[in-house]
């Protein structure tokens, strides 16, 4: 153990020896805990190094780098942290930069990591800061690298891994030690939240590191990251063809069609799809009869949305499609610029190690086969064998949107179905639940109630045992609540009690 000043020691000491004046200053101060914030400068941690330490005053963090805002300081609410950066170097080829930050007082006695998103190499400040407020130590990384491209990754092995699990599990192991020293204990409670990439990290540390944490959030999970790469991409070669694209009107056109064939297959017509599955709408219902009009689709644009909601099959590897209900979220194209980005992005730098692959070279027979080899199958979060996790009681809340259109909410419910057969005979409800937003794009946002409390969710069912039977949502129109309704424990849907408004979420029930 490393010597530390104890700050209530001294203030006792001077207390004890100087004035009344004096013990009333001591007594507002904030309550001191094992160290001081300077002292973390010297710890001492395995394959790291403490970069800085900082003593952040209520309000006065701005983000490095970052701009203003339209609304000024974002950060603005904070209270008084201690942060501290470190680098990680677990292999020769590492560099991993993290943050923590400590709340200088009322600390909640426990951690929550946070994570990132595609390909991202930077501290998620926002995300953290959410934590904060909340009284949490937090923590971020910024993955092993620095920007949004996965150039990093070519010829980069050691950094590859960093970048699909070995960063965020050295994140953990330094902020748990330097949370210790800090409040002289290790955290009562300890979770992971992320999204997109941050839910493919969650599902990593399930997966390998079932100690890391008590619970974990792992929202629109990439689990098949290289499967949705393939997809990606094979959407992406489609649209090469001009033809093929589809703008707004169109997107808007097909989506109404869609809404109309589905939305009362849940037994309530509320323009939401809450059951996908249920869905057999053909795209060519609404092809063109006598030329093109803004109003239906082309024969090729038909065989694009066709290629959207069906599954890529390749060789015993089956990735699925976007839901019947997401047509809206479409956007670049007729689709996702940040799926195709991503996707040719893998290809490019962790399979071919080519700068210079492009789209056009892509060969859906073979392709998809190749990325199971070597880092790019790494990333994948795909092992359903949580038992691990659940044997310690950790917690798994997952979430997705119906609408996503970046990452087929097919592949959660798809894993969920994996995981329980996995499980045999045990309740999978005690311990990983899978919430399916109708109507929610990527992470938030879209038509249906995409707005809940997550870690206020966990924290019920890890600390109070409290299993979430549902999560009430609401979806907001130019900042007013126009919509609350639960979100269910897949394979439940909420459904309409018969009486009141279908806007409110106390007429429904999870069945
Ligand atoms: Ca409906």
């Amino acid at each position: 153990m490393h010597q530390m000043m104890n700050d209530g020691a001294r203030g006792s000491r001077l207390g004890a020896g100087i004035s009344g004046l004096v013990v009333a200053i001591a007594l507002a101060a904030p309550p001191a805990y094992s160290a001081t914030c300077d002292s973390l400068k010297s710890l001492s941690l395995p394959e790291a190094t403490v970069d800085s330490v900082q003593l952040v005053a209520a309000g006065a963090f701005t983000q490095p780098g970052g701009r203003a805002g339209r609304g000024g300081n974002a950060f603005a609410d904070l209270p008084a942290f201690c942060r501290v950066a470190l680098t990680a170097k677990p292999s020769n080829d590492s560099d991993i930069k993290i943050e923590i930050w400590l709340p200088a007082e009322n600390w909640n006695s426990k951690y929550q990591a946070v994570g990132n998103g595609a390909w991202t190499g930077a501290i998620g400040y926002a995300a953290m800061a959410d934590a904060l407020r909340r009284g949490y130590a937090t923590s971020s990384t910024d993955t092993g690298h620095v920007g949004g491209s996965a150039s990093f990754a070519m010829n980069h092995p050691e950094k590859a891994i960093d970048f699909a699990y070995r960063s965020e599990h050295e994140m953990v192991v330094k902020s748990k030690a330097i949370i210790n020293a800090f409040y002289g204990g290790a955290p009562k409670y300890s979770y992971w939240n992320g999204c997109s990439a941050g839910g493919r990290q969650a599902m990593k540390e399930a997966e390998m590191f079932p100690a890391d944490f008590d619970g974990i959030i792992a929202g629109s999970p990439g689990l098949d990251w290289s499967g949705r790469s393939a997809q990606a991409v094979r959407i992406a070669q489609i649209l090469e063809n001009e033809a093929a694209r589809l703008t707004q009107t169109h997107l808007q056109a097909l989506h109404t069609a869609v809404v109309a064939a589905c939305d009362a297959n849940d037994g309530l017509k509320d323009g939401l799809i809450s059951n996908p599955a249920s869905c057999k709408f053909d795209p060519k219902t609404i092809q063109c009869k006598n030329g093109d009009a803004p109003d239906c689709l082309s024969a090729a644009q038909v065989e694009t949305v066709k290629a959207i909601y069906s599954p890529l099959k390749s060789r015993g590897r089956e990735i699925p499609g976007l839901a019947y209900g997401s047509e809206l979220n479409w956007t670049d194209l007729g689709w996702s610029q940040s799926a195709r980005a991503t996707g040719l992005d893998h290809y490019r730098y962790l399979v071919y190690n080519d700068p210079e692959w492009t789209i056009s070279k892509f060969n859906p027979e073979t392709d998809p086969a190749k990325l199971e080899q070597g880092v790019s199958g790494d990333i994948d979060a795909r092992n359903p064998d949580l038992k691990a996790f659940f044997v310690r009681g950790g917690k798994l809340l997952m979430y997705h949107g119906w609408a996503d259109p970046q990452i087929s909410p097919l592949g959660a419910t798809t894993y969920y179905e994996q995981a329980k057969r996995t499980l045999s005979g045990t309740n999978i409800g005690n311990s990983f639940r899978l919430f399916v937003a109708p109507g929610m794009a990527h992470c938030g946002g879209g038509e249906g109630p995409n707005d809940f409390d997550k870690i206020g969710t966990l924290e019920q069912w890890v600390e109070k045992g409290a299993a979430p039977n549902m999560i009430v949502a609401s979806h907001a129109k130019a900042g007013a609540v126009d919509r609350t309704r639960p979100l269910c424990p897949y394979p439940q849907i909420a459904t309409y009690k018969g009486t009141g408004s279908i806007d409110e979420a106390a007429n429904f029930v999870c069945k």
